[in-house]
């Protein structure tokens, strides 16, 4: 097919796409991806056609902070793709990078040919040029996409999303079911690029790609059975916890964990190349839901940074401030006062402060891969934040008086 041709189809398709997607008639509750989207799909002659273009973008990682990431369809994940097990599916790939790439369908059982190797089940996708998958759904189940061709840098850059594939009929209702792909990247700050070649000193953590405080809560109703899906084709592991909350691993991108197997945790280890998906039964309350690698809910820091925990610093500073008028040291009594730092001293352009988002109770100390599940008894929409939990009375620490004090 000439250039030009393929260029037609890829915009006859783009424009047949999103109106026709009869997600309504779905036998599942549609996946919810925070700060994603979903890919609108076309059914022709009984295939559910789909198109991805991977291409370079800018993207927002949190208000304050944008790089040139590479992502599919504008954004990074991907949209998810959501399917049926015993669909047919068609897939056309554009390529818009400046190299060859190939999508990798992570977890699915299809042939040998459709693997998305480059090299080994393919040729690589040129630049400019459109390939096509087609394979039926024999599963379902949490998988996944990514380039699979210049690893290192393509999926590093960001191209990389959720494949999810419901069982033709409904196992257990789900109220609500999420997404959210765990990444890593190393983006130094004042530069907008994120460096594909850092093998572990790592200072940008994410949610779909997203940190807090750029991290869309989860909004469920109390008494709601909720599913996360946790995905992560990085370079790191990354312990997930839930504040609140009893789960039970009920799947993972090998497919359903029998009954009997599963076991009671609040923290999931997601490791690359692997799905977890969790389920649990929401209590009402405003929880944190974060990586549990210390450094891992926070926002760049550097990490070249001498330890001054303990040190007295005001002679030093008295000295600093008369070539830098305002200075203020920290880290002396811990990096709490890190964000009041961030927010009247000028630092480095395009980055965040390591933590920050106001709560209902003051600075939140977190950012990074952090967000906030968010359960009331009442609700007017799913679509809406509703705000901060309001704490039925007698039930929020505080100052202890002094008739609570302990001798
Ligand atoms: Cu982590």
């Amino acid at each position: 097919m000439s250039r030009r041709r393929s260029a037609a189809l890829s915009l006859a398709l783009l424009l047949s796409f999103g109106s026709t997607a009869a997600r309504g008639a779905e036998p599942y509750t549609p996946v919810v991806t925070p700060n994603g989207a979903t890919l609108p799909w076309k059914l022709v002659d009984g295939v559910k056609e789909f198109h991805l273009t991977v291409e370079e973008i800018e993207w927002e990682f949190a208000p304050g902070m944008k790089a040139k990431t590479w992502g599919y369809n504008g954004r990074t994940p991907g949209p998810t793709i959501e399917a049926v097990e015993g669909d047919r599916v068609r897939i056309y790939v554009t390529n818009r990078l400046p190299e060859t790439t190939a999508v990798h369908w992570h977890g699915l059982l299809l042939p040998s040919g459709m693997d998305g190797v480059t090299g080994l089940t393919q040729r690589g996708i040129p630049p400019g040029e459109t390939f096509v998958y087609e394979f039926p759904l024999r599963q379902h189940g949490t998988a996944m996409y990514h380039s699979h061709g210049d690893e290192m840098v393509q999926i590093g850059l960001g191209a990389m999303g959720f494949f999810v594939i419901h069982p033709k009929q409904e196992e257990r209702h789900i109220d609500r079911d999420f997404a959210l792909l765990v990444n890593e990247w190393s983006i130094a700050p004042d530069t907008s690029r994120p460096d594909p070649n850092v093998m572990t000193d790592f200072d940008v953590f994410t949610f779909n790609s997203r940190v807090f405080p750029g991290t869309q809560p989860l909004v469920v109703r109390a008494g709601d059975r909720v599913r996360i899906r946790f995905g992560n084709v990085g370079q790191e592991e990354h312990p997930i916890h839930l504040h609140g909350h009893r789960f039970e691993v009920v799947a993972t991108d090998g497919g359903d964990v029998p009954p009997s197997a599963r076991w009671p945790e609040t923290t999931v280890v997601v490791a690359p190349g692997q799905t977890r998906d969790i389920e649990f039964v929401a209590t009402a309350g405003d929880w944190a839901l974060h990586c549990h690698r210390r450094h891992h809910p926070m926002n760049p820091m550097g990490h070249a940074v001498p330890n001054v925990l303990g040190v007295d610093q005001t002679g030093l500073e008295d000295e600093i401030r008369e070539l830098l008028p305002g200075y203020m040291a920290m880290g002396q009594r811990g990096m709490e006062e890190h964000p009041m730092h961030a927010a009247h001293m000028p630092g480095p352009a395009n980055t965040l402060p390591m933590m920050g988002g106001e709560g209902p109770f003051g600075e939140i100390g977190m950012g990074g891969m952090f967000t906030v599940l968010k359960v009331r008894e009442h609700l007017t929409s799913y679509d809406t934040d509703p705000g901060w939990y309001e704490n039925p009375p007698g039930t929020v620490a505080g100052p202890a008086r002094p008739p609570e004090t302990p001798r």
